[in-house]
């Protein structure tokens, strides 16, 4: 097979501006690149375009495939030779191509706004105080893609809360949107009261009004906070974060160099990795020998199977509960609500591609989804 060199393909993608050079010097002999999840297209684009390259008389499976054409079928009852390249189909790949190379050669692409930053605390005395507040704002997804966001301080992931078991936390939210809403601390096990789902154990906060949390952390991982009023809309536009509650006594697998949380979505923003969708994704940066802790947390609606070439992970949390026994895997499906804690070993030098594994999240016939290598079908034969 002539048609597979994807070694070749990233790297040369990712070589060739300053900046690319600069990145891959700072990672040194980095091992784990890109979170690339999203999609230059919207998942109604993506289906468009599925639709649209799926000629009639093509089998299902071809139908299902976005990126297929009938360049890379083979209707001629079987036979594998080669078709002679048409001079129209080499341009056509040409121009693919670069449209893909220019999305890879964009990475990271800078956006304004960032999220999941961590929040300080203002001491009351011994509790730590949070002030958070709801407010619809511009979000940059993507360079140039401006969408409505609904944000806690103008973050999408909202800032990230971190404290330690044992600490009394106290947070205090502000509505400034248009609807009530409410935040609930999802896998944290709080008292009763403070669980946040309206009518349930409080009411709505309405616009302008404010409310306070109030608990002892209890259960140490990898949790979120989110609207749960409303919330198929609130937290599609935006109104979600991590919360992480380090434990007293860490375990030595939890001892590591790099701890980056990834924030995944798929709502009105489409889909998205702590709020941005590639080229905007943040690389995740390590030196060979470190350890890299990942803590996945699904805010969306779908699954979505992440998946790292080049090492593996070893799952050592789910929902913040340690696992038995560590486990490893190189595709790690991730519901919506689960939040999954991973420790990678950075042993195997290089950029690496670190994407969604349901294709469509990841790539189109558009856009190169990044350091994902896309075989493109499209691609003459050789
Ligand atoms: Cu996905």
């Amino acid at each position: 097979m002539s048609d597979t060199k994807p070694t070749d393909h990233a790297v040369s993608a990712l070589t060739t501006p300053a900046s690319r050079r600069a990145f891959l010097r700072q990672s040194a002999v980095a091992a784990v690149g890109a979170g690339v999840l999203a999609a230059c297209a919207t998942k109604a684009e993506d289906a468009a375009q599925g639709a649209k390259s799926a000629d009639s008389g093509k089998s299902a499976a071809n139908a299902a495939r976005p990126g297929a054409s009938a360049a890379d079928t083979d209707q001629s009852g079987g036979s594998t030779a080669p078709h002679p390249t048409l001079p129209d189909t080499r341009a056509q790949a040409d121009a693919m191509d670069a449209m893909h190379e220019k999305g890879v050669k964009a990475f990271p692409a800078k956006t304004e706004g960032k999220g999941n930053q961590v929040l300080q605390p203002r001491m009351d005395g011994r509790v730590k105080v949070y002030e958070i507040t709801a407010r619809e704002i511009q979000w940059e997804v993507e360079p140039g893609k401006r969408v409505k966001a609904w944000a806690y301080n103008d973050q999408v992931p909202g800032p990230q809360i971190r404290v330690r078991e044992g600490d009394r936390v106290r947070v205090v939210l502000k509505n400034e949107l248009p609807e009530s809403t409410v935040v609930h601390f999802h896998g944290v096990e709080v008292p009763n009261d403070q669980d946040g789902v309206p009518f349930i154990t409080q009411p709505p906060v309405k616009p302008g009004q404010s409310y306070t949390y109030e608990f002892t952390a209890p259960n140490p991982g990898s949790h979120m906070y989110h609207s749960h009023h409303n919330a198929a809309k609130q937290v599609g536009m935006g109104l979600l974060g991590a919360f992480i509650i380090e434990p007293r006594r860490p375990r030595p697998i939890e001892k590591v160099d790099v701890d980056y949380v990834m924030v995944i979505n798929d709502g009105f923003h489409g889909y998205t990795l702590n709020g941005k969708s590639f080229p905007a994704t943040e690389p995740i940066v390590a030196k060979q020998g470190q350890r890299v802790r990942l803590r996945f947390m699904n805010e969306g609606m779908m699954i979505h199977p992440m998946h790292l070439h080049g090492m593996h992970m070893t799952v050592i949390d789910k929902d913040g509960w340690p696992q038995p026994a560590p486990w490893r895997c190189d595709t790690l499906n991730v519901a919506p609500g689960e939040r999954w804690d991973v420790i990678v070993n950075c042993t195997n030098p290089g950029t690496w591609a670190f994407h969604c594994h349901i294709l469509p999240h990841a790539e189109s016939e558009h856009g190169m989804f990044g350091m994902v290598r896309p075989r493109t079908s499209q691609r003459p034969a050789p």
